[in-house]
């Protein structure tokens, strides 16, 4: 389900011996704390547990925060602590989470009717430390009382167990395929196709994961009413006995689904057979050439790879005309992106070229797909290169993993997954309900993957590129 590699892995550590900056929270619109972020700044004062006390029970010690690294120097859901007593020593310092649940605003030991009680080595320096305490809190502001209920607030989800839902086929991506929503974690859903079947152990054979937000996935009737293709529901396979599937399940409403841009289809639209340049669905780290295949309803397209394609529709891709994965045809060269040419197209050995060209439209005799057709809006997302997060694989996307930016085009991120191989890359919208600041995992409870060790990495075969959509 996502959880099951249990391996350790602290970002604090990573970060700090690496020297890497975290995009800060504020990047990210779709997570808890997004909102509270304006609220936290260095030197608030916490309450937090304290670990360097030898009590039975759990006791609590003031904290101020030192480095948030967040807008202000650079991680998110983190920050650098110092208990109070060590303001000129930093080795005491630690990193914590400020969304898990053992830090508090000042004041809630008093209410709570726990004891804040100095960390011992604290305790050996300073003879009178509640005077000590009461002196450093004067005029000390701390996290707002509501911090923890609005981050609740903040992590309710509408969606639930049983819900139907329409979402892509990670075996065949020009269609779709009704699932039920079997566990939701930070506004992601484990989705169990409805006619998967079902393993020997009773588990359902195949799943997909995607956040409710994910461009994937879209309510009941969704295919119908937009002219999709979607796959008819297999009757003969039973998943009557799988927990899930027990449920009296509902079709999930179209409201709680992210709404596409509205587009105006009259005038002058996509057509069949315009080029332009697109994300590939199957290699996320290439901007190919694309052509337009079929325009559906409400804005929505069919989309083909120029040179790689079947021939029977299999590989054509569902892109909302707002999309930011496909592009006008001079996109790549004016932004200096290495363009994934059609095979054959260009001399023999190399795969990219800056640019389409126009012999090839000449040669294929197609138009390309006007420039005002396209979502060019860019609002300031604050990433830069080389900050780090956690970026979902979208190839097999129930791994979360350790990533970087690599290049930011516009509001485009090129995110690379630390100690894969760069044919892992993958492209996102700096918008993308798919990445994650430093901390997300920790708090929503979902495991990270770390970053394959240098020592597996330089053993055996180099990690090799993975299949469609989710094959291992
Ligand atoms: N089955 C794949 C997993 C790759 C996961 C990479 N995530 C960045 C492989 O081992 O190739």
């Amino acid at each position: 389900t996502g959880q099951d590699v249990a391996v350790g892995f602290e970002w604090g550590a990573y970060l700090k011996e690496n020297g890497y900056q975290a995009a800060p929270v504020s990047c990210f619109r779709h997570v808890p704390l997004f909102a509270q972020w304006d609220e936290i700044s260095v030197g608030l004062k916490v309450e937090v547990l304290n670990n360097d006390a030898v009590l039975p029970s759990k006791v609590y010690w003031i904290a101020s925060i030192v480095r948030l690294t967040g807008r202000l120097q650079s991680s998110p859901m983190r920050c650098v602590n110092e208990h109070e007593g060590f303001e000129k020593d930093s080795s005491h310092d630690f990193w914590c989470n400020l969304g898990t649940v053992d830090i508090h605003p000042i004041g809630w030991c008093a209410v709570n009717g726990k004891l804040l009680v100095p960390p011992q080595s604290v305790h050996q320096h300073i003879k009178n430390w509640k005077a000590y305490l009461m002196k450093s809190l004067v005029g000390a502001s701390t996290l707002p009382v509501d911090f923890y209920l609005k981050m609740a607030d903040s992590m309710k989800y509408p969606f639930r167990q049983g819900m139907r839902v329409e979402v892509v086929d990670r075996t065949l991506v020009s269609r779709t395929r009704s699932a039920v929503v079997d566990t939701v974690i930070g506004g992601r859903l484990r989705l169990l196709y409805e006619d998967a079947g079902l393993e020997a152990g009773g588990e359902a054979a195949s799943d997909f994961w995607c956040h409710m937000w994910s461009p994937l996935l879209h309510p009941m009737g969704w295919s119908r009413k937009v002219g999709h293709t979607i796959k008819s529901i297999d009757r003969r396979v039973d998943m009557s006995s799988h927990p899930t599937f027990r449920k009296v399940y509902c079709d999930s409403v179209p409201h709680l689904f992210k709404k596409v841009r509205t587009v105006y289809m009259e005038g002058g639209f996509f057509e069949e057979g315009m080029k332009l340049e697109a994300i590939d669905p199957l290699n996320l780290g290439n901007i190919c050439v694309a052509t337009v295949r079929k325009v559906l309803l409400d804005g929505y397209l069919m989309v083909s790879i120029d040179g790689v394609e079947i021939g029977d529709g299999s590989d054509w891709f569902c892109y909302h005309a707002s999309s930011h994965g496909i592009m006008p045809t001079s996109y790549c060269l004016q932004n200096k992106i290495p363009l994934t040419l059609p095979p054959g197209t260009v001399p023999h050995g190399t795969t990219r070229s800056p640019s389409l060209g126009p012999k090839y439209l000449e040669e294929t005799g197609a138009t390309a797909a006007p420039v005002r057709l396209f979502q060019t809006d860019c609002p300031g997302h604050g990433f830069v290169p080389r900050m780090k997060l956690e970026a979902v694989d979208l190839m097999e996307p129930r791994l979360i993993c350790v990533a970087t930016v690599r290049r930011c085009v516009g509001r485009l991120l090129l995110v690379h997954f630390d100690g894969w191989e760069p044919e892992f890359d993958q492209w996102v919208d700096c918008q993308s309900p798919d990445i994650y600041p430093v901390g997300w995992c920790e708090i929503t409870g979902y495991q990270l993957q770390p970053p394959i060790s240098e020592e597996l990495a330089s053993v055996g075969e180099p990690p090799k590129k993975h299949k469609p959509l989710g094959k291992k």
